[in-house]
Parts: C-alpha cells; sequence; structure tokens
C-alpha cells in the first residue's frame, strides 16, 4: 500500500476543537487539496467495505460512493487504518486493495489506538470514523446504517459503541436510520439519553435501513440541507460535545417491504444465536445472512441507500462550509 507524506492543512485546527497531532493522518491527495482550501469534504467509513458488503460489490459501492460525493460538489474522504496510518481519504489502489483484503480488522472506538500502535490495518465502523473525521476537522459523514441496541440487550448488553460516539463527537451522520435487526425502540431510547439529536430527513418516521418507516416517530424532523448545517453550527456555538443522526429514508423505488424482511431477519437472528455469534461478529454475521436470504435483494438497496445519503451529506457539507457562523 502506498502512504502519501503526513500532512496537516493549515485549516484544519479552525474547523475543529481538536487540535491535530502532527503526523497522526495521511490525506489523500484530493482530500489535502479540500482542506487547505476550505471546500466540502464528506468522511466515509470503510467497515461497510470490509464487514457490510461482499466482494466485488463493496468496491463498485465504494468507488460509486465516493463519486457520488464529488458530483454533489463534496470530496470523498474515506477513512481506514493502513500499516499504522490513520487514513484521511484513500487513494484508489488502496481502497482496491482494501476491498479485496481478508480478515481485517473491525475497528471501533476501543481499537484504533492499539491497531495504530502496532502498525496494524483495519476498517473503521461508525464510531472510529466519527473519530478520525474530527480530528481531520470534517464535519459530515456518510454510511449506510449505524450500530445500535441489539435484540435482547438486557441480557447480553450489546450496545454499539456508535451511540456514545454521537454523544461526544462533533460530527454529523448521514444514515438510512438502523437496521431492523437492532432493537429500534431501545436504540431511540439510548440516543435520547445520550442527547444525540436524531432528525428524520423530509418525513415524521424514523426510517428502518431497508423500509422507508420503522412505524416509530423520530424525535426530530428537517427538510432542508441548510437547516441541518444550522443545527450542526448551534451546537458549536452552545458548546455541546458530540454531533447529530440524520437518518434519510431509502428512496421509494429502492424499498423492502418491512414484512418481507421480518422472517428473514428472525431467521438469520435464530441462527446467530444457535452458533454462539457475539459481540463484533453480530452485525456482519447478520448481514450476510440477510444478503443470502434475500438472494442478494438486501444489498441492492443497501446499495441505493448509501448512494443517497452521499448526496444529501454533501450538501449538508456544503452548507457548513459555507453557511452563516453563528
Ligand atoms: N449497520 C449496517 N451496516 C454496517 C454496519 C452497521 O447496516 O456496515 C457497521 C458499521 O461500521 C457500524 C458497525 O458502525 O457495523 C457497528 O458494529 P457494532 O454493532 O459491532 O458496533
Ligand atoms: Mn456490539
Amino acid at each position: 500500500m502506498t502512504g502519501t507524506p503526513p500532512h496537516q492543512p493549515a485549516t484544519a485546527k479552525a474547523r475543529t476543537d481538536a487540535a491535530p497531532a502532527p503526523g497522526l493522518l495521511t490525506h489523500s491527495a484530493e482530500v489535502a487539496k479540500a482542506l487547505a482550501a476550505g471546500r466540502p469534504v464528506v468522511a466515509l467509513e470503510s467497515t461497510i467495505i470490509t464487514h457490510g458488503m461482499p466482494f466485488p460489490q463493496n468496491l463498485q459501492t465504494a468507488q460509486r460512493v465516493e463519486e457520488a460525493v464529488r458530483q454533489a460538489g463534496a470530496t470523498p474522504a474515506t477513512i481506514a487504518v493502513l500499516n499504522g496510518r490513520l487514513h484521511i481519504g484513500l487513494e484508489p489502489d488502496d481502497l482496491e486493495e482494501l476491498a479485496e483484503a481478508r480478515d481485517v480488522a473491525k475497528l471501533s472506538r476501543a481499537d484504533l489506538a492499539v491497531c495504530l500502535a502496532r502498525g496494524g490495518t483495519g476498517a473503521t465502523t461508525v464510531a472510529a470514523t466519527m473519530i478520525a473525521a474530527a480530528r481531520a476537522g470534517i464535519a459530515v459523514f456518510a454510511t449506510g446504517g449505524i450500530g445500535g441496541v441489539h435484540r435482547g440487550a438486557e441480557l447480553s448488553f450489546d450496545i454499539s459503541a456508535d451511540l456514545q460516539e454521537l454523544a461526544q463527537t462533533p460530527v454529523t451522520v448521514v444514515a438510512a436510520g438502523a437496521k431492523a435487526i437492532l432493537d429500534l425502540p431501545k436504540t431511540l431510547e439510548v440516543l435520547e439519553t445520550l442527547g444525540v439529536p436524531v432528525i428524520a430527513y423530509r418525513q415524521d418516521d424514523f426510517p428502518a435501513f431497508w423500509s422507508r418507516s420503522s412505524g416509530l416517530p423520530a424525535p426530530l424532523r428537517a427538510d432542508t440541507p441548510a437547516e441541518i448545517a444550522a443545527a450542526h453550527a448551534m451546537r458549536a456555538a452552545l458548546g455541546l460535545p458530540g454531533g447529530q443522526l440524520v437518518a434519510n429514508p431509502i428512496p421509494q423505488a429502492a424499498e423492502i417491504a418491512a414484512d418481507v424482511l421480518a422472517p428473514h431477519i428472525s431467521r438469520a437472528l435464530l441462527e446467530a444465536e444457535a452458533r454462539g455469534i457475539a459481540a463484533k461478529d453480530v452485525t456482519p454475521y447478520l448481514l450476510s445472512r440477510i444478503f443470502e436470504l434475500t438472494d442478494g435483494a438486501s444489498l441492492t438497496a443497501n446499495i441505493a441507500l448509501v448512494l443517497n445519503n452521499a448526496r444529501l451529506a454533501a450538501s449538508i457539507a456544503q452548507e457548513i462550509s459555507t453557511g452563516t457562523q453563528i
């Protein structure tokens, strides 16, 4: 893998509260230029590439998502750890290598520093991508779905570190809600407890990833990227730590009805339990089983919603970079 020399854009410090440690980050050429010029940048995670989709669709999707961000007027920064370097934006060869690699580590908040210190390689989850984005001065991040409270969490205590991260790291995350493999009412409750604004985009219901509605009302709603950008800036002005979760429903044409998915989800959950799948392996296992059980239909929908989120994130990033400061 190639590594571009460490580079700290002059504007990075002004754009975030975190003072980047010199040499910690490796920017791709296009991200370095965009940050230095104060142009809008959208962070993208890499666990969706290594653990969320099979090869080669994972690579094609990652490339299409980057292109969608560019088409929408922002610069994509796919984030990953390669040989002990925290990459903010991947060069095309590195993206390809990561997408083809097997047994890549899945890095959340707990794993990031250990992996970097050991000179390791790993893909970043929503939580770890938020940490990296904030350090790089990137305010907006697009993904598919966030981690959340798993069903049965009252016994397993399995609650994704993504939720805590949203409470403490100032990045606006655009996702299609959370998957119905999770306990969505509990996920919303925990987000409320943690003080995370959950903002549905142009509808009242909280979306459920493959379906436009979870049947649960979203706590907040926004109808324009400008409103979301203004709320992001207002949190900073108030000195509130933490980010925002923008829940952008899957496009209507790509939606899979909740009742079509429900039996597949139940089956995948039962199988995970029977096989003793636990901790970090739960989410990737469920995703790949549902992909198999739906004959790939879940993946087609997944790709459509990530592209949709990338476009909205680019618009929000543009509003944040040009918006009036509060
Ligand atoms: N949900 C999805 N697709 C994904 C993930 C979650 O619909 O790819 C990935 C994301 O990287 C997310 C992580 O941050 O799984 C959550 O894992 P865990 O539940 O182990 O925290
Ligand atoms: Mn977990």
